[in-house]
């Protein structure tokens, strides 16, 4: 194969968003819906007011969710999602919220990948270890062994690009054909109608992960500039919107993540066995959001701290408290958290990068970049959350999931047992920013 039929990751990460971006609106219409009045919303923001990211970056920009049940099945998902320049970074525990996984996120690292296409997967492994009825996770582990959710086809090319040292277009359009089918809904449950009902009776995330071929991508999220217009629009678009925004209050500047989505649609599905229909299914749906700065472990700690306030608050609220009530408390938890740009940066809350100016006079002595800001020579711009919040994937976790199952009682993270299956460390999302930061800080004072 010559050298210019090659492809790089960045580029096969797009082409493999796009695929799967065209299957999930085929499966489900409303995601197209969903598409169309984020794009508008995008555009007059656009027009009306600069933002961070560009459009072009913004208008392909997607999140997508898989849960996982063995940690064979991870392995492998890590190796298929390296070969498009996706690595895990961050760790989420949601034992805390009653959910017995745990997860982390697959997405590019560097920033000029991430401005070439910012994809990224929430990837969640089932945690067997929580299932403490013996007979129920030796028949959850037997069904999880039968399956294999990557087509033989689809490893083989996993194989063969990572010893490669081309990346040869044909063969990587192979592989996204090959893993679109591991994304893929299926109607029919590989288990019979009892083993499905008792699965869901325990939790309806096992029920959900256990009972079918493959790992359905459960949702694929765009990214819109201004979440509150379209959370309006959805409402006016039939479509059932989750009647409160997840994540921080709306700012004049946008710290981490605001999610929102319409509620998982309820299918038939048809069993193993014979019996065919007698049960729906509540997995997929549609999610949105809107991005903002990342924080610094100093402004994340602030974060919380508020989110729980609020959290404990809400906690004492009469039952028909309206989400109107609810997001004018938020506002009022979060009025503490600076919201100019400078003081952000000054208390180091969250990171910014740095970018020289040309014109001001640099001053005859640089110590440190603060001098240089000062001298109107240097300015700084807020670098974008690239991760998710537990907290918000809690809480769509939990509205798109049928009600019932056992509430688990502990927390435990095991991040140590996650990376182990991964079979490599998590990046830490911390660092990266810091890195990001801190290169830009030295590219301006070696100018
Ligand atoms: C994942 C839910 C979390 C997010 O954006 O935080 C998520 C799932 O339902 O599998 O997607
Ligand atoms: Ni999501």
């Amino acid at each position: 194969m010559m050298a210019s039929d090659n492809i790089s990751p960045d580029e096969a990460r797009a082409k493999f968003a796009a695929s799967l971006s065209q299957m999930y609106r085929k499966e489900i219409p409303q995601y197209g819906t969903l598409l169309e009045l984020v794009s508008k919303i995008n555009e007059k923001v656009d027009k009306e007011a600069p933002h961070q990211d560009p459009l072009k970056r913004v208008e392909v920009e997607r999140h997508g969710a898989i849960r996982l049940g063995t940690p064979e099945e991870l392995a492998m998902m890590r190796r298929l999602f390296r070969l498009m320049g996706m690595e895990p970074v961050g760790y989420y525990d949601l034992t805390v919220a009653g959910l017995p996984v745990h997860a982390t996120g697959f997405r590019p690292l560097n920033e000029a990948s991430l401005l070439y296409n910012p994809f990224r997967v929430f990837t969640s492994l089932l945690r067997l270890d929580l299932i403490k009825d013996d007979a129920l996770r030796n028949q959850v582990k037997k069904i999880l062994s039968l399956r294999s959710i990557f087509t033989s086809r689809c490893i083989e090319l996993i194989e063969q690009l990572e010893k490669s040292p081309d990346y040869p277009q044909s063969t990587v359009d192979e592989l996204i054909q090959e893993a679109l089918n591991t994304f893929r809904w299926h109607e029919t449950s590989t288990v019979d109608i009892g083993t499905y009902k008792e699965l869901e009776a325990s939790h309806p995330l096992i029920a959900d992960v256990v009972c079918f071929r493959g790992p359905h991508i459960n949702h694929l999220t765009p990214r819109v500039l201004d979440i509150d217009a379209a959370q309006a629009a959805m409402q006016s678009h039939s479509l059932k919107a989750k009647s409160s925004i997840e994540g921080p209050p709306p700012r004049q500047n946008e710290i981490l993540l605001r999610q929102t989505s319409f509620l998982a649609l309820e299918e038939n599905i048809a069993f193993a066995g014979g019996s065919q229909g007698g049960s729906k299914h509540r997995a997929r749906f549609g999610e949105i959001e809107q991005r903002g700065m990342a924080l610094t472990p100093k402004g994340r700690q602030m974060y919380d701290e508020l989110l729980d306030r609020f959290n404990r608050t809400c906690a004492q609220l009469p039952p028909h408290a309206t989400w109107e009530w609810k997001s004018a408390l938020l506002r009022t938890c979060f009025e503490g958290f600076p919201d100019d740009l400078d003081t952000l940066r000054r208390e180091k809350l969250a990171y910014f990068r740095y970018y020289v100016i040309e014109g001001p006079r640099r001053p005859l002595v640089v110590t440190d970049i603060d001098s240089l800001v000062q001298a109107g020579c240097v300015r700084f711009t807020p670098i974008t959350y690239e991760d998710f919040l537990p907290a918000s994937a809690a809480g769509i976790f939990r509205s798109n999931l049928s009600a019932g199952g056992e509430q688990l009682q502990s927390s435990l993270a095991d991040k140590e047992g996650f990376e182990k299956a991964l079979e490599c460390s998590i990046n830490d999302e911390f660092l990266i920013y810091s890195k990001i930061e801190q290169s830009s800080i030295a590219a301006c004072l070696d100018c």
